[in-house]
């Protein structure tokens, strides 16, 4: 582990309430899990903990189109029913349902990204962290993949008024299509994203999406296959991460934690255990750069909290027993009641020649920049 930084963590206690619905993947409930398992090791007292206030629609207008926010910040479960073409126009309500107090859990999310973005602009803190934020794919005018309003596009946009250069890294396993898409023809923010390719939602991030016009080469994709494990994984993000780095030399990193990527996920398809996931997050901090650190997807919800409650120890530099600490979710935990997500015996997809092509192509980009 790295050395101590001030780090601040927001949390609202209501975010846990709030309810995509039984049959949905996304579970707002994993929030309050981790933060449970957070506040049992004792790692409150060893950092700043803050209620966010509500992002507002003016604030969400940033980056949102007036007509979307006003729509959301109107919808509620009754009027989805009856008025459906309106809906249509801007949600897909399989994977975005209109649940109860949806607009409000978006502006605890948002809310939460932009006082981190706030806090990291004052100087007030080296690490800002924001479970609750990291929704990647909300687009300007309309909502996608679980993802309404997009915190992290928020928070990048109030670093750009006090930092020339922003990092935005993504380690979800789904491509981080709507900040990539916000930011693609800057030279201002780059967006580097690891994700599954080929079959999987959202279908973008190829490799040879690399930005355009200003923002050639400030786009970077690394599409995978099924299985990665950590070695692999870590074998390809140290390297491009130390390049990326090096060449762009940001004032601030936004990172978004999602645990998607984990081994035996219920969305996901890679093998990272919640070490090498970590791993990511402890290596980004060791630049020693102002970082956020958002959540993101994640959905076998017990392997969630232990993950992020276990890199809120590691970005605090406070290690922690792996035995878990008695919370009221402590029967989520079983059978072994232990801080870890183990990596499985499933095939990785991903052979050296594929990772060094990959590799390959990223290094030759990334010399292409610089200040
Ligand atoms: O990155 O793959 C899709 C789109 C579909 C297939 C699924 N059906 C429902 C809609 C059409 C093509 N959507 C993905 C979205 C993944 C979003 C990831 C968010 C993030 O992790 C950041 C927070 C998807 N994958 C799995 C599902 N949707 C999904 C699985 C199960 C269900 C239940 C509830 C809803 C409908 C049945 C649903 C969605
Ligand atoms: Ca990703
Ligand atoms: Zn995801």
């Amino acid at each position: 582990m790295t050395l101590a930084k001030r780090v601040t963590y927001y949390y609202d206690d209501e975010v846990g309430n709030y309810n995509y619905g039984y049959n949905h993947p996304m579970k707002p409930y994993r929030i309050r899990m981790a933060h449970n398992i957070i506040t049992s090791y004792g790692l409150d007292k060893k950092m700043t903990v803050m209620r966010p206030s509500r992002a507002t629609a003016h604030q969400m207008t940033r980056f949102h189109c007036d007509d979307y926010v006003k729509y959301l910040s109107r919808l509620t479960p009754e009027l989805a029913e009856v008025d459906p073409m309106q809906l249509n126009r801007y949600i897909c309500t399989e994977d975005c349902p209109v649940f109860d107090g949806v607009y409000e859990f978006s502006s605890i999310s948002a809310g939460g990204s932009i006082a981190a973005a706030k806090r990291i602009n004052h100087g007030e803190s080296d690490i800002v962290i924001n479970w609750a934020g990291g929704l990647h794919h909300a687009k300007k005018e309309g909502a996608s993949g679980f993802c309404y309003i997009n915190d992290i596009v928020l928070a990048i946009l109030e670093l750009l008024r006090y930092h020339q250069r922003v990092l935005y890294l993504d380690i979800d396993v789904h491509h981080g299509d709507g900040v990539e898409e916000a930011f693609y023809s800057t030279d201002r923010v780059m967006s580097v994203s690891f994700h599954k390719f080929g079959d999987f939602f959202p279908g973008t991030g190829h490799l040879n999406d690399i930005g355009v016009g200003k923002g050639k080469n400030h786009a970077v994709n690394i599409p995978l296959r099924d299985g990665v494990d950590d070695e692999s994984y870590r074998g390809i993000f140290e390297p491009i991460m130390k390049m990326v780095m090096e060449r762009f030399q940001p004032g601030a990193v936004v990172m978004q934690c999602g645990t998607d990527s984990l081994s035996g996920d219920r969305i996901g398809c890679f093998n990272l255990s919640m070490r090498g996931h970590a791993a990511c997050v402890d290596f980004m901090k060791s630049f020693g750069v102002p970082m956020i650190c958002l959540g993101g997807g994640g959905y076998t919800i017990r392997n969630v909290a232990r993950t992020w409650a276990y890199e809120t120890s590691v970005l605090l530099g406070e290690p922690v027993s792996s035995v878990l600490p008695y919370t009221e979710h402590y029967d989520f935990f079983g059978p072994d009641f232990s801080l870890d997500v183990p990596s499985s015996n499933m095939e990785n997809h991903n052979t050296p020649e594929y990772l060094g092509k990959i590799l390959v192509a990223i290094s030759e980009r990334l010399r292409e920049i610089g200040h």
